[in-house]
């Protein structure tokens, strides 16, 4: 149903592709704006590191023309319109820890829509697939066994306005230590390696992350109750 579209390379990377690292918003918004005006002009922006956080980022997003034909659609749905979608996985540490039902309800209350949910025992190969982009680091052998070390992983795809960006801010940063509270790592988390859930962290991944995890009959289309209540902008 939904072809699998190339994406824009203006949509690479730093417009939709953007680290939950806690800091970098906070630095810049202190910077006296003079200095600022000195470093754009310099052309060192703070804007051109890799990783941007999330306040960083402004709208409208690269590429997203106001016609929303010319926005990109896969299996992770219209890029920028409601009908978008992120991976969002409950690791194992989630499922021991039994907050699956807090964190169900934190997207629920948020007013996103629930398109998948599954309880997965991963593979190597899938677990390895999905982290595939963080195969060099030196923690990833570990983290490959910990995803597949036999608790399950919840699996989801979740629907709505900016579930994307919403989901990793939601999330908090990579390191629960840096995460604010009030996010679920900031809440519930006290170590990188046992972060309690996954987002995807931008359209590109989320395309690929859904294909990866789910099979496109798989995922629901529905209308909850109030979803025109929540998605409407007038
Ligand atoms: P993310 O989950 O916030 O997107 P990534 O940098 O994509 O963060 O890393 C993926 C996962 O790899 C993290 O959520 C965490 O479980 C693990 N990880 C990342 N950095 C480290 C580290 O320095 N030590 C151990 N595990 C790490
Ligand atoms: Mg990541």
């Amino acid at each position: 149903m939904f072809a699998r579209l190339a994406i824009p390379n203006a949509m690479r990377g730093t417009a939709r592709s953007f680290s939950t690292r806690a800091g970098a918003a906070s630095r810049s918004s202190r910077m006296p704006l003079a200095l600022a005006a000195t470093v754009a002009v310099a052309g060192i922006s703070l804007y051109a590191r890799p990783s941007l956080h999330l306040e960083q980022i402004q709208r409208p997003i690269v590429g997203a023309g106001s016609d929303v034909s010319s926005r990109p659609t896969t299996i992770a749905g219209t890029f920028t319109t409601p009908s978008e979608r992120s991976f969002i996985m409950i690791k194992p540490d989630g499922v021991n820890r039994q907050i699956v039902g807090k964190i169900l309800t934190r997207f629920e209350e948020r007013g996103y829509k629930l398109v998948a949910i599954k309880s997965v025992l991963p593979s190597k190969e899938l677990a390895r697939e999905h982290y595939g982009d963080l195969a060099s680091k030196p923690f990833f052998g570990s983290l490959i066994d910990y995803i597949t070390g036999g608790t399950p992983v919840i699996a989801m795809v979740w629907e709505g306005k900016d579930v994307i960006r919403q989901g990793r801010n939601m999330v908090g940063a990579t390191n629960p230590l840096q995460a604010l509270p009030g996010s679920i790592r900031g809440d519930y988390a006290v170590s990188v390696g046992r972060n309690i859930i996954h987002a995807s962290d931008g359209f590109e991944s989320a395309t690929k992350e859904i294909g990866l995890w789910f099979d496109e009959k798989e995922l629901a289309s529905y209308t909850p109750a109030a979803w025109e209540q929540v998605m409407a902008d007038n």
